[in-house]
């Protein structure tokens, strides 16, 4: 029989944070340190079981011997099919989008995202249900607990599997199809957007970069971009994926792109700017002269979104997680819609997606996507604002001016204070939530405090209650100070502190957003010590 099972034991530290289970590379090396984790996932999640299973990944160290791993493992469980992306590749938001294509029970997403990689750095594995959305809680909750009791684990030996041929290959029982990672992904984003429109913008001049920073988006952007919108050649850098991104930091933001903002702020500065994180779900945008902030994005997004093919009809509702800056809740309401806060962490939008009520959604931590798929999809925001600008024939900058102007602007910063102490760390937060009792009502700098929690939410959709989801500090519409503690990273404890302040007056709408914040921080530093407490000088990246 190649089907065995063979005996393990357990490890005791497999519960998935904010987006999956993320551990140094060397973490995940450990004997059957893979293999109990993936079985937890098969015992628990029992429809897989002649179901079809997606599996792909960033492209990463480690990501190929997983690979043949998880299709091994799928096989040893009574898998009926399985789609692998050529290679072992697949984006987030791709394989979330086979998922929901090919009526796949489930997906394997191996990826670590923005975390840096190499035999050093991280990996990791998320478990996405059929529908493509990332597991809930209650379900990493439950194999949680089932990797904590495993003793053995099935797996189909000898065989030999063909990860660079297209086509179908045969494990025992199982069909292994390995697929092009672009085609259903490229298809699915011709019918949102006017590929027509883009194309004659292109023609016209307009000018991309998009930096795929070594990793996942490369063959993406190339296929969409360059080969069906006709982009000029050189349009995307950084094309090729490489196993540890080329030593970079493929996590999108002010101080990982700065080579961005430079060439936005060049003469040579192209019309769009943008950038992708490790596995293709976040993304970065500019404009001429300047960075337009994820919150931002996302509320300019949301009062164009109409104007573009797939989204016609209108759209249902907003949704931003809690840190998110309420820009687009300005927009919601000017247009009646009904908009949604949610904890951090894209698997929150699921059920309001799932339940048709919001169309788009975003996260402060450069995510953006809409009800298409199930994850956020970095290449998809790209191809949305290059058709905002095709369709309105605006630059970047005047969609941010008429949008400030309209809508008021919402300045805002996150300072991340990485690899600290867990110790300290809890000890900033616990100071802090032991605080806020006295805060409500107190006057801080020009500012009065109408509200001091700790966010909890209750799922509009099952009911379900999640809490401990971050400390705010909210001075109503005006600004807000958020605290909350980092679920992805692999090392120590990282602490996000999160500063929003907004303005409508014309003569307060071109600040910079240092100097609109600068009274913001020091109210923080006053009432949270986050400096002296830890021994920092200041924040390790501020995005
Ligand atoms: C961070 C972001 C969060 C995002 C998550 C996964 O989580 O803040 O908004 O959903 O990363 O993004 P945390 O818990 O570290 O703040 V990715 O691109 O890893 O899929
Ligand atoms: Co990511």
């Amino acid at each position: 029989m190649p089907v065995r099972e063979l005996p393990t034991r357990p490890y005791t530290d497999q519960k998935s944070g904010t987006a999956g289970l993320r551990k140094k590379v060397a973490v995940f090396q450990q004997p059957h340190y893979l293999e109990n984790f993936l079985q937890a996932i098969f015992d628990v999640e029992t429809s897989l079981r002649g179901g079809t299973l997606v599996i792909g990944g960033d492209g990463r160290y480690h990501n190929r011997e997983a690979i043949y791993t998880a299709v091994a493992m799928a096989a040893g469980n009574g898998i009926a099919r399985v789609i692998v992306g050529q290679g072992g590749i697949l984006s987030t938001p791709a394989a979330s989008t086979m998922i929901r294509l090919h009526q796949a029970a489930g997906g394997l997403l191996l990826t670590a995202s923005h975390n840096p990689a190499g035999p050093d750095g991280d990996f990791g594995i998320k478990f996405n249900v059929a529908g493509g959305g990332q597991a809930s809680e209650t379900l990493t909750g439950r194999i949680f607990e089932a990797s904590k009791a495993i003793s053995r684990y099935r797996i189909f030996e000898g065989g030999s599997l063909d990860l660079d041929r297209r086509g179908s290959q045969q494990l025992g029982d199982t069909r292994i199809d390995i697929v092009d990672c672009v085609d259903d992904y490229a298809k699915l984003q011709q019918s949102l957007f006017d590929f027509d429109r883009i194309r004659d913008w292109f023609k016209r001049g307009g000018r991309i970069c998009f930096d795929a920073m070594h990793a996942v988006t490369g063959p993406y952007a190339t296929r969409i971009l360059i080969e069906q919108l006709g982009a000029p050649a050189g349009s995307v850098i950084n094309a090729s994926p490489l196993e540890d991104f080329g030593g970079g930091h493929p996590d999108p933001n002010l101080i990982y792109a700065r080579h961005l903002l430079d060439l936005a702020l060049s003469a040579e500065a192209p019309d769009l700017i943008a950038a992708s994180d490790g596995d293709g779900d976040r993304n970065m945008i500019l404009g001429r002269g300047l960075f337009i902030s994820p919150g931002d994005s996302l509320a300019m997004l949301a009062a164009h979104l109409d104007k573009l093919p797939g989204y016609k009809g209108g759209l249902k509702g907003l949704a931003r997680s809690m840190p998110t800056c309420r820009a687009v809740d300005v927009v919601a309401q000017a247009r009646g819609l009904e908009c949604h806060e949610t904890p951090t962490g894209w698997k929150f939008f699921a059920n309001l997606l799932d339940a048709g009520r919001v169309t788009l959604c975003g996260e402060e931590s450069f995510g953006t996507s809409s009800s298409h798929t199930r994850e956020k999809d970095g290449l998809w925001a790209v191809l949305a604002w290059l058709n905002v600008l095709a369709v309105t024939g605006k630059s970047v900058q005047q969609i941010a001016t008429e949008h400030w102007a309209r809508h008021g602007r919402h300045y805002y910063v996150r300072h991340d204070y990485d690899e600290l102490p867990t110790a300290t760390a809890n000890g900033i937060v616990d100071g802090l939530r032991k605080a806020l009792p006295t805060l409500a009502g107190s006057r801080q700098g020009d500012w009065t405090v109408s509200q001091a929690d700790e966010f909890a939410y209750t799922d509009p959709v099952d009911g379900s209650r999640t809490t401990g989801q971050g400390l705010r500090i909210v001075f109503g519409d005006a600004a807000r100070i958020i605290l909350r503690l980092s679920g992805t990273g692999t090392e120590g404890a990282t602490i996000r502190l999160y500063l929003e302040r907004y303005e409508r007056a014309a003569d307060r709408l071109g600040w910079t957003t240092t100097e609109a914040l600068a009274p913001l921080a020091a109210i923080a530093d006053r009432l949270i010590r986050i400096n002296e407490q830890s021994g920092r000088k200041g924040p390790s990246v501020i995005t």
